[in-house]
């Protein structure tokens, strides 16, 4: 099976394996898991930030930024395509009572005019504006890499208000890679940063989040609440230094894999790849061609070949190691058949 749905979908590798095999660990609660400490440390000297938490997911660590730095009852600006707005089951509002304020982005990138303009006034009627969050590589915009200069200008208008930058930077290396821009200078425009290691980066479990110790430490405790304070998790976190010690650079093959589909898709009669493809996410849609999102994906599978649906026209194809050059050819082949 050739497996596109995500970057979520890899296995660890056999050095992953062997790192968790032979972790040493303690009980992180007291942590005193000096594999866990281990990332943590190395993560916050990577984005530059005094302190970095292992957190269980993606979604874990964007809970406990809004949790940590809101209130019930605050409003958090981010995009109206943010994964945090579209796929997180409404946690802002279910778990810390904040509202989402979703502004139009081009791809992914909010206008910083708009930013400021959002922001709230002290008025009775009004929430508090106590939080702005982007994303970078924005997933909805089909792996979009955000400008730096854009970070930049948003950053400038939240410290003129004094709110936090969130950046959910599930993929934030794939945007390194692509751009030439190191996470550290991206993570510099934000108070904190959730990266996930499970993603291109090939772990089985975690994600970071990193920012001022203060911050790191309130957030411990929020996760603590959440019921995501582990004991041995150096088991886990053994993959994670893995992922960024080997795997960073490596992302660069799945980019260039997921341009070679998108070249491919595109020369193929009716089909519409989406938008420039920056990294390793390629959107494709299908209102050309005589196949709904179900049918095209039904005929997929029997191919070997899985991807998933995102929206009412459009398949989304995601680059991983587990996927290689000749898959790609597979893919175009099977895919030109299906259309045809
Ligand atoms: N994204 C997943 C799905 O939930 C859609 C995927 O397959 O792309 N931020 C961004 C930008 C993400 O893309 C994701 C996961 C998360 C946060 C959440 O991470 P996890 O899955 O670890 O909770």
């Amino acid at each position: 099976m050739i497996d596109l749905r995500s970057d979520t979908v890899t296995k660890p590798t056999e050095s992953m394996r062997l790192a968790a095999y032979q972790a040493e660990v303690g009980d992180d609660v007291y942590r005193e898991d000096p594999t866990v400490n281990q990332l943590e440390e190395t993560a916050a000297e990577m984005l530059g930030k005094e302190a970095a938490l292992f957190v269980t997911s993606g979604t874990q660590g964007n809970q406990i930024a809004a949790l940590t730095h809101c209130r019930p009852g605050d409003e958090a600006i981010l995009e109206a395509n943010a994964h945090i707005f579209l796929y997180e089951a409404a946690s802002f509002s279910a778990l810390a009572g904040v509202q989402s304020r979703p502004i139009i982005g081009d791809r992914g990138a909010m206008k910083p005019s708009e930013v400021e303009a959002a922001i709230r006034v002290e008025d009775i009627h009004f929430p508090r504006t106590s939080l702005i969050c982007i994303e970078n590589t924005h997933n909805k915009a089909g792996g979009a890499v955000l400008p730096l200069e854009n970070m930049e200008a948003i950053y400038h208008v939240a410290e003129k208000y004094q709110i936090p930058v969130h950046l959910d930077g599930a993929r934030l290396f794939n945007a390194s890679v692509a751009s030439g821009v190191s996470v550290k200078e991206y993570a510099a425009f934000t108070d904190t940063v959730q990266f996930c290691l499970s993603k291109g980066l090939g772990a089985p479990v975690g994600s970071i989040i990193a920012g001022s110790k203060s911050f790191i430490e309130q957030a411990r405790k929020w996760r603590k609440r959440l019921g995501g304070g582990l004991r041995q998790s150096g088991i886990i976190a053994a993959p994670g230094l893995v992922g960024l010690r080997e795997n960073v650079e490596r992302l660069a093959d799945d980019h260039a894999n997921a341009k070679k589909l998108a070249d491919g898709f595109a020369n193929i009669n009716g089909l519409i790849v989406e938008g420039e493809v920056e990294t390793n996410i390629i959107l494709v849609n299908l209102k050309n061609t005589e196949l709904s999102v179900e049918a095209f994906l039904e005929k997929l599978q029997i191919q070997g070949i899985v991807a998933g649906a995102y929206g009412s026209n459009t398949i989304r194809f995601v680059t991983n190691y587990g996927v290689t050059k000749d898959d790609v050819e597979t893919v175009l082949k099977k895919v030109q058949m299906i259309v045809r």
